[in-house]
């Protein structure tokens, strides 16, 4: 008898699968497309059991696909400009491009030993040459529209990055990749996108991809994108000419409004107020270098100073005072507040540091306000006073009049205001993309010429680790004007890594093509990608640029859907058990504890000490991530893949145990032998129903009801969890089939013909999901090729059907008797049946029937006196 041994099966048919070339897959066909995508990877040297999960989720569904009959695109590629190579290659004094290049290999050998079916053919790496010239195609493209433009203004800095960040890259106020180092507020004249213009319809399509898409993804963009409805009301300064509009979400509170309030970034600051009393300056400063997120917390306390004007209230004519206060940002509306501090918390509370007055305008229904003793704004809805005309409105119906007789007297105009921004895309960083601009002394700002892309990077480059090193390049940064030929700088600036995710999914159509980023038939054959995997932590950044980039590229033409991505999977973490040690305060890996099984306690092997146990997200830090390499050498990668497909549906949290991985390679170690034994009882030739016996009868119930579970699992949503425990679950009723049949030695050929259909449909319903073992199993019972180039089983409804049921049988409604009986028999028969039960005839002695009630395939009813 044959041995289970993953490691030389999975060896075997890894490489047979590579000599045969089957995942190629071709652009065109007579079949339906189907794209499946998972996020590609960030060449960081090793994949974790995230990566593991992520691709086992596309893999499955690609391989199930496949067998469904779609001609099914499966790329895979690399993320591989960034921050870890350069900073790298200033460790190891390499070049990042040598990092880069061993990562990829190395990841590629893990990516091929789980055995995803990636069609490597189209595999491509945004470093590379021909890959990053279409950035810089794009971005010239992008200029010449005017969505891409340069600005001075204030960016957010990363002092450890060394270069800016967009907003999307900071969180709480810290990098993105720096979780402890401060941003701070620089001001540099940068490169943007403008994805602003986009904001409306990027929120409108959300409709198209609810349901398709995580809600939770949908709105974290919404809130991202922030949309929001008021009115742009004109305060003018004494000057009787220099307007400043204030936008707000509440122009009913208007005749309430006591103070103005400045960004201290405002225009009107530097052009008028300093200029009148330079001695500002300092404060201004001051508050422009703090945190712009810690800003406008709510807790944090408010400052700000008088600036000597006062501007115009212009449903009034009040003047009022103008301050400029921390709380108030640049970037948001029109970076002027009008003040209500009766009505704003923040303004209560600016109001009473600085002792401005309050103006009660909105009273809740029946109720009075009174100032002196307000402990906090009023925020809700009521009737408004103290607004002359306005006065006994309601509050929300005072939002229109209000907005509408500031228009009639041109005193403000409603509008829609967004939170997002543009997206800021230039890096003072050497491993990018280079931004294709130039400086000439002539001509001015000047793209490079489409023809000399691409614009490479330079390779003598020193890495010191202070500044932008493309600077040092004396021959990348001196240059002709590609105008008039006279000398020129080149930009040394280069492009967000965001860039390159943003559009990757189109190349993988044309990897090769010299002429186009990608082919305008193939996009429109292909996008959106059927679906697309990924994590939750995209949401706001990748998604939503590619979002962008997408509908650029269709309003230029070169593609016609409006979405990259119809179907969005986030898969759920993966969680493992931690083991702290509060007395040495540092977590053990797991090799050096003891745990009790039944107490789930956790013990130092060293001291003894009891550790607390936590199950948290896997992390570096907490010392209890897996290495996927160890677990596929210890039990194989289809039981590292059932497991990780079975332990949870996929978009939810992922408990990573040794227990349940153990119990997959159980699973597929008993199916493999169970047919490896049994593999010979198998004959050719159509089945004859009406000779089954009845244990063939049962098992081939079993086995359609169980192609129809996994299939319907899969069409739902992929809850390969409820199609792995319907595959177990088959797995034991082959086991007593075969203990009941095969092993009586007494094989029918009608049974032999029914165990050839049990065993070929189980090994092809496991193939996504374990496909090593099921191409072995496949060809140990005589089979020729591959379980991925085979239909995926259909099912006979007919046969998922009971065919036997159990007949409850009742005197005056209490069960007597339960009998086996054949479904589906006419009542007559089943009246007979249930009079011949001699457990109920012991009820029906000496009675008289008076009368029997049937019901079908369920129960018999005999009434007696
Ligand atoms: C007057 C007012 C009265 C306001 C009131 C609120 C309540 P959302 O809804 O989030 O869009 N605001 C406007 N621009 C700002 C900026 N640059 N920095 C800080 N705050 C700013 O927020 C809109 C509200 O936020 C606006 O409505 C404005 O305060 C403030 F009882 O105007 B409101
Ligand atoms: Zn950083
Ligand atoms: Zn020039």
């Amino acid at each position: 008898m044959r041995e289970y041994n993953p490691k030389e099966i999975e060896n075997k048919w890894q490489s047979k699968w590579n000599k045969d070339n089957i995942f190629k897959s071709e652009n065109v066909s007579d079949k339906e497309n189907y794209y499946i995508l998972e996020m590609f990877a960030y060449p960081s040297g090793n994949l974790h059991v995230g990566h593991l999960r992520n691709y086992t989720i596309g893999d499955a569904i690609a391989r199930y696909k496949k067998m469904k009959g779609f001609n099914v695109l499966h790329p895979f590629g690399w993320d591989s400009f960034g921050l870890p190579a350069e900073n790298a290659a200033i460790e190891n004094k390499a070049h990042p491009g040598d990092w880069t290049r061993k990562n990829i290999d190395n990841m590629k050998r893990q990516l091929k030993l789980m055995g995803i079916s990636h069609d490597w053919s189209r595999e491509l790496a945004t470093y590379q040459e021909n890959y990053y010239k279409w950035n810089q195609w794009m971005f010239i493209k992008m200029y010449e529209k005017g969505l891409v433009y340069k600005k001075k203004s204030y960016v957010n800095w990363c002092p450890e990055c060394n270069t800016v960040l967009a907003n999307e890259q900071v969180e709480d106020g810290k990098c993105w990749r720096h979780s402890k180092t401060d941003v701070i507020q620089k001001e540099l004249d940068q490169w943007y996108f403008k994805i602003t213009d986009y904001s409306e319809e990027l929120l409108q399509s959300h409709d198209d991809l609810a349901g398709n898409w995580p809600d939770k993804v949908i709105t974290m963009q919404k809130n991202w994108i922030g949309k929001s409805y008021g009115t742009e009301i004109d305060f003018v300064l004494e000057d009787g000419k220099t307007k400043i509009p204030a936008f707000t979400t509440r122009p009913d509170t208007l005749y309430g409004v006591t103070y103005v309030v400045l960004a201290p970034e405002h225009p009107v600051v530097e052009d008028i107020i300093l200029k009148d009393n330079p001695a500002l300056k300092v404060k201004t400063d001051a508050m422009i270098n703090e945190d712009k997120i810690e800003r406008t917390a709510e807790d944090k306390e408010k400052e700000g100073f008088f600036t000597g004007k006062y501007v115009t209230n212009p449903v009034n004519g009040e003047k009022i005072p103008l301050w400029v206060g921390n709380y108030v940002l640049m970037d948001y509306g029109t970076g002027a507040v009008m003040a209500v501090p009766a009505h704003d918390e923040r303004d209560f509370l600016f109001a009473g540091k600085y002792d401005l007055p309050l103006r009660v305008v909105i009273e809740p229904e029946g109720e009075k306000l009174d100032i002196s003793t307000m402990k906090q704004a009023y925020t809700g809805e009521g009737i408004l006073v103290n607004s002359d005309k306005f006065d006994g409105m309601k509050n929300n119906d005072a939002k229109t009049a209000v907005s509408e007789y500031l228009e009639e007297i041109k005193g403000g105009l409603r509008t829609v205001n967004y939170r997002l921004h543009d997206w800021l895309l230039s890096r003072q960083r050497y491993w990018g993309t280079p931004i294709p601009a130039l400086y000439c002394e002539k001509c001015g700002l000047v793209m490079e010429k489409i023809e000399n892309l691409p614009v490479k990077l330079p390779m003598d480059i020193e890495f010191s680790g202070v500044g932008n090193p493309l600077e040092t390049s004396e021959q990348f940064k001196n240059v002709t004007c590609p105008v008039c030929g006279g000398t020129a700088k080149r930009e040394t600036d280069t492009m967000d890594t965001f860039v390159d995710s943003s559009w990757y999914y189109l190349r993988f159509l044309n990897p090769n093509l010299d002429t186009a980023p990608f082919d305008k038939t193939d996009a429109d054959n292909w996008t959106p990608v059927d679906q697309y995997i990924g994590g939750v932590e995209h949401a706001v950044m990748h998604l939503l640029y590619a979002r962008f980039f997408h509908k650029v590229l269709r309003d230029m033409g070169l593609l016609s859907s409006n979405e990259p991505f119809r179907r969005l999977l986030t898969q759920g973490m993966v969680l493992g058990p931690s083991y702290y040690s509060n007395e040495e305060r540092k977590f053990y890996f797991e090799a050096d504890v003891n745990v009790d099984n039944k107490t789930g306690k956790a013990y130092s092997k060293k001291t003894g000490e009891e550790l607390a146990v936590k199950v948290e997200k896997m992390s570096k830090s907490k010392n209890n991530g897996v290495d996927p390499e160890v677990i596929v050498k210890e039990y194989g990668a289809d039981s590292a893949r059932v497991f990780s497909l079975f332990a949870a549906p996929p978009e939810k949290e992922l408990e990573w145990n040794m227990n349940g991985l153990a119990g997959a390679y159980r699973f597929l170690n008993r199916l493999f032998l169970l047919i490896e034994d049994t593999k010979e009882f198998s004959e050719a030739g159509e089945i004859d129903h009406g000779k089954r016996n009845n244990e063939d009868s049962e098992i081939q119930k079993k086995l359609h009801q169980t192609v129809k579970k996994v299939s319907e699992s899969m069409e739902d949503n992929f809850h390969f969890n409820t199609a792995i425990a319907a595959l177990m679950e088959l797995l034991n009723d082959m086991t007593s089939y075969r203990q009941k049949v095969i092993d009586t030695g007494k094989i029918s050929s009608e049974s032999k013909k029914i165990w050839r259909e049990v065993m070929e449909k189980t090994v092809l319903m496991l193939s996504p999901f374990a496909p090593h073992i099921a191409d072995e199993l496949w060809s140990a019972s005589g089979r020729e090729g591959y379980a991925f180039l085979e239909s995926w089983p259909e099912y006979i409804e007919e046969l998922t059907k009971e065919s036997k049921i159990n007949l409850v049988v009742q005197v005056n409604g209490k069960l007597r008797d339960t009998i086996l009986a054949d479904v589906n028999i006419p009542k007559e028969e089943l009246e007979k049946i249930a009079l011949a039960s001699e457990k109920a005839q012991k009820f029906l002695e000496g009675k008289e029937i008076v009368k029997v009630v049937v019901v079908p395939n369920k129960l018999v009813n005999i009434v007696v006196k």
